[in-house]
């Protein structure tokens, strides 16, 4: 009911707003023009225009693509390339990076330094084990504002600075270059969390041109965060190649938090030992569990 009472005043106010903005172009005659009164010669550039958001119907409000090169919207049929692209809202998880800093993170001393991970499950975040990093990606510490750095991919920080989470706007302000090999076994504070201090550890399956390069492990509802669990805890000579200590590993285990008919509580397991999953390298059967 709240809910519902809710997306009933988004749209009152959506209304409202249309009203008003539509009101005041009339005003200012925002979308009349005079067409010139010779025609263009041969080869004389000229402009047509078409009013976007239209200055008629309902506007057109939410996220839309927004293009830096041209300095505004870049709505799907002005795309040269990416038409029918929409922007993915998704959450950012902040885990705070526990002192005493690593000799690579001593020059952060002082301010709050958090990995940001993005997340399409938040709800899920209780029963976060571990973060991931990619060990051979590219990352930086930025700087948000006078006291947040956030250690995420450039890409990242550049759509953070255009959503005024930058210390300058429009700019990632990196303060140290870092590899994914500096971040392994950070100890972090993750807000949701049952276990008080987790670690971030080792997986190759990220992808650095997507979300901030740091993912939340949730093994109870994600198949690909079980599986890289599995595969580290249960492979020692895998365990060294990364240097990841046992403690950062060993102790934790799956936490049941969400009970789902016919996938009992530990959804992402049931559907691991279903489809016979055995590493994260089994890339097909991980896609067709993550449609189930
Ligand atoms: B999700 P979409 Cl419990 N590389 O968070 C690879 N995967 C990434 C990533 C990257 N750079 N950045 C984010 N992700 C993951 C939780 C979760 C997620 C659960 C269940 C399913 C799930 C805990 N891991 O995602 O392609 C993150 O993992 C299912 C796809 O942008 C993020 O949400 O739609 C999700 O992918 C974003 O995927």
């Amino acid at each position: 009911m709240q809910r519902k009472v809710g997306a009933l005043q988004g749209e009152i106010n959506y209304l409202r707003y249309s009203q008003e903005v539509q009101k005041r172009w009339e005003e200012h005659k925002v979308f009349e023009v005079d067409a010139g009164s010779k025609p263009p010669k041969e080869g004389e550039k000229f402009f047509g225009n078409f009013p976007y958001p239209y200055m008629n119907g309902l506007l057109h409000l939410g996220y839309t693509i927004y293009s830096p090169l041209d300095v505004q919207p870049c709505a799907d049929h002005d795309r040269a390339s990416g038409e029918g692209v929409q922007p993915q809202d998704c959450v950012l998880i902040k885990m705070e990076v526990l002192p005493p800093f690593t000799p690579k993170l001593k020059v952060l001393e002082g301010r709050k330094v958090y990995l940001a991970a993005a997340t399409l499950r938040p709800e899920t975040m209780y029963g976060q084990t571990n973060a991931w990093v990619l060990p051979d990606g590219k990352y930086g510490a930025f700087e948000i504002n006078e006291t947040d750095v956030f250690i995420i991919t450039y890409q990242a920080a550049l759509n953070l600075a255009y959503q005024k989470l930058s210390l300058s706007p429009e700019k990632p302000t990196n303060s140290l270059e870092l590899s994914g090999h500096d971040l392994i076994g950070l100890p972090l504070r993750s807000p949701l969390a049952f276990n008080e201090i987790i670690y971030s550890l080792p997986v190759l399956t990220i992808l650095t041109d997507k979300g901030t390069g740091n993912v939340t492990s949730v093994p109870r509802d994600s198949p690909d965060d079980f599986v890289a669990l599995q595969d580290l805890k249960s492979k020692p000579a895998l365990r060294s190649k990364f240097g990841v200590k046992d403690g950062w590993v060993l102790p934790f285990e799956v936490i049941p938090i969400i009970n789902i008919p016919e996938f009992g509580d530990k959804s992402a397991e049931k559907v691991c030992v279903d489809l016979k999953i055995r590493s994260q390298n089994d890339k097909e059967k991980l896609a067709e569990a993550k449609k189930s």
